[in-house]
Formats: C-alpha cells, structure tokens, sequence
C-alpha cells in the first residue's frame, strides 16, 4: 500500500520558539531592526568562531555574496565555471556582465575537474568560480597552483560547504572556507544551517571586510560618504537573531544527518546499479545533500523511472543539478556549453537523484525510502 505521508528532499532546521520570542522581546524593545545592528554584529563574530575563519560579512541570501565577491576583486572579461550547481552561481557572472566558461567535473565529487581548468584559460580570463558541489571539498590545492601560474584568482561558491573541513599534513583541521580569495555561503531555508533566507561572503582579511561592508549597504562608507557602487544586500536583526539560535543546534542537525548517511549507505550498499559516495579520507563532511547514480543497465530502471515512482510513493527526491546550467536558455549557446565538452557533467546530471537528507529523518522514514529503491 502506497503511504500518502510526503518526505521531502529537506526539512528546515527551525530554533526553539521560546527562545526566539525572548530575542525578538529584546529586537521590539531596542527599536533597532535592520543595518548592522546588535545581533548582526553577534552573528558575524559567532559564526567567524564558528567556522575557524577570519571574517564573516553576513547577506541576505547566497547569491548576493556571489554577485558582490566579484564586484569587489574587480572580475570581468571571462570566469571559468562549473556546470553542475545550482543556476545563482552562472546567473551572479552573468548579473556582472562576465562570460562564464564551462569546464568538465570530476565523477568522484562532482566538483570542478582541475585538469580542465588550464586548456579553458584565454587572455580574457580573470578567475575561477569552482563550486564545493554537496558539501563535497573541491581540489582547492590544485585549482589555487593553477590561479597563481595565470595570475587569477578564485571565489568558491560554497553555498553547501558550511562546516566542511580538511585535515592538513600538520595534523590541523582546517575550514575549506579558507580556501581561494573568498568563499560565499548560503543559508537559505533547505541549507544544514539556515537563517530563513541569508548567506555570507568569507574573507581573509580586515580592508577586504570593510569594503565588502560598504559594497553591501550601497557603499556608504560614512553619513555622506559613498565610496563605491553598492547594493543593499543586508542581513536584518530578526534573522540574525534567529541564526545565533540555530547556531546552537546546527552541530545535531549534522551528527543526525551523518547517521542518516550511515543508514542509507549500509541500506543501499549491495543494491546494483545504485552508486552512491562514501566519506572522503581526512574530511569533515556536513551531509547536506545525499545523491545517489542510477545505472540503469544494472539497475534496470531508468533514473527518471525511479524518481518518478518515489514520487508517487510521496519521497520527494530532487534532480539537483539536472538539467545542467549549461542547458538552459541563457547559457547554451556560448561555445563551452557543448555537450561533448562536458561529458561527466551530463553523465551525472542524467543520473542523480538526491534522497531525502534532513536532521528529522527517523528510521521509518529512512526504511520507506530505501525500501521504495530496493523493491523494483
Ligand atoms: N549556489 C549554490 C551552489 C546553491 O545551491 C544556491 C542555492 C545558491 C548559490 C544561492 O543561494 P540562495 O540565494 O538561495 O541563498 C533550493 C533553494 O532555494 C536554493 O537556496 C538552493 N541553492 C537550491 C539547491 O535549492 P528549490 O527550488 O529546490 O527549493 P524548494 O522550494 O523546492 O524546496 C525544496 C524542499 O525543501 C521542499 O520540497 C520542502 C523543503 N522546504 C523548502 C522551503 C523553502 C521546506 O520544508 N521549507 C521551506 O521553507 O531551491
């Protein structure tokens, strides 16, 4: 029997009501709502702490951070991108009159493939945008030796990575947020950490706060003093007060979704024609998506068969990231969004299936789920 309860791919992670009426009593009282207030300043300074970064310039979603990291380093001509995101990464080059330049990723982590990076490099080219896709760390180490021989430089968008950190030869865990000369984030609703709508752009060092601080209140950088074009892209009180609540809570929300990982993983593990990731050695991973690959020789269902028929069943997977970025409309005339360019892009844009991952998920929901895939 086909059990109507809907599971959907993500479940926002919400604060304790109380808690917040008590902070929102504190916002009605002080007056101050919006504009670099209290609670902004509170939740720069805890998340900066919290992600092991030097600075944190809060916005009011992840695709201003984008827009606004490549006003700052001055980025134009063209950028070299990947296809296999969510479309704000090509849209914030595109809003800034920047031709994206799409390169092939790479089958284990669906990140950029760095070795497609220098045969797309021409004297227009001014950086990388590479995307931490998932969560998963993209070959920083590789992409950055790259950017320093061409001299360009490289904003990540890691609008999934927030908490994801690498283990270095020192012996030290360290951000992947620190990687590149900036990195954005977001934390829109569906996202490990959110704040309702809102993101960030990392940076590595006081001036470079500073102008980002100007470039999101339209510049100004004193009561009459505007010292570059702006934009308002301001994180209010009310969701900066709720992001200090699920600040507290976020580290359950992932240890939750890792044993979700954990029960999906051994679930699906001998399922033929179903691929899926395992932890990466060295790694702290945030489990913010789980995709799986369907084979559909091995599996014997196509991927859209599968998808489609979890949907009826009322498991609200997605097909993050088909189509590719670089199919639609926009995008799919410019010379490197050729199918033959991007092979393992389309292979894995045409298989995926992102399961149900959220910190509420219990046993039943995650048997339902594997057991709609199992049973064929
Ligand atoms: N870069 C990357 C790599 C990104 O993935 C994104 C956003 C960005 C940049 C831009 O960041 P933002 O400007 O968005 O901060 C979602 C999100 O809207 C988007 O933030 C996200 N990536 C993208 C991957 O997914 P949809 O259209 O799939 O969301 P929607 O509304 O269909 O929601 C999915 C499921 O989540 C629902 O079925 C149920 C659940 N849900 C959703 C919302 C909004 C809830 O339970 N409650 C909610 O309030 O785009």
């Amino acid at each position: 029997m086909v059990n109507k309860d809907i599971i959907t791919v993500t479940s926002p992670l919400l604060p304790d009501l109380n808690e917040f009426h008590g902070l929102l009593q504190q916002i009605w009282d002080s007056k101050w709502i919006t504009n670099n207030g209290s609670f902004h300043r509170q939740l720069e300074v805890a998340l900066a702490e919290y992600l092991k970064v030097p600075y944190v310039c809060l916005f009011t979603n992840g695709t201003l951070p984008l827009i606004t990291a490549l006003q700052a380093l001055h980025i134009t001509g063209e950028v070299i991108t990947t296809p296999y995101s969510f479309v704000a990464t090509t849209h914030a080059l595109w809003w800034n009159g920047i031709k994206p330049v799409f390169v092939d990723i790479d089958w284990s982590t669906g990140c950029m493939d760095p070795n497609k990076i220098e045969a797309a490099i021409t004297p227009k080219t001014t950086a990388i945008m590479p995307v931490h896709v998932y969560g998963k760390p993209c070959n920083t180490k590789a992409i950055q030796e790259i950017a320093d021989k061409y001299g360009l430089k490289v904003i990540y968008d890691a609008a999934h990575a927030f908490g994801v950190e690498c283990l270095e030869k020192d012996g030290t865990w360290h951000s992947i947020l620190t990687a590149g000369d900036m990195s954005t984030l977001s934390f829109h609703a569906t996202k490990v950490y959110n704040t309702v709508e809102g993101g960030a752009l990392v940076v590595h060092d006081e001036k470079t706060k500073k102008r980002i601080d100007y470039l999101k209140n339209f510049g100004f950088a004193g009561e009459t003093e505007v010292v570059a074009p702006g934009i308002n892209s301001k994180m209010d009180e009310i969701r900066s007060a709720y992001g200090l609540l699920n600040l507290k809570q976020v580290d359950r929300a992932i240890e939750a979704r890792h044993q979700v990982a954990i029960r999906y993983r051994e679930a699906l593990k001998n399922i033929k024609g179903i691929e899926f990731w395992n932890d990466l050695p060295g790694v702290r991973h945030n489990y913010s998506y789980f995709p799986i690959f369907v084979h559909e020789k091995e599996y014997g269902m196509t991927r859209d068969e599968l998808y489609y028929k979890m949907k009826e069943q009322g498991i609200l997977g997605r097909r993050y990231f088909y189509p590719l970025i670089s199919e639609f409309t926009t995008y799919r005339g410019l010379e490197s969004a050729r199918k033959e360019n991007l092979p393992t892009a389309h292979k894995m844009a045409n298989s995926v299936i992102c399961l149900p991952m959220h910190h509420a998920l219990n046993n039943d929901d995650v048997l339902r789920i594997v057991n709609c895939i199992i049973e064929k």
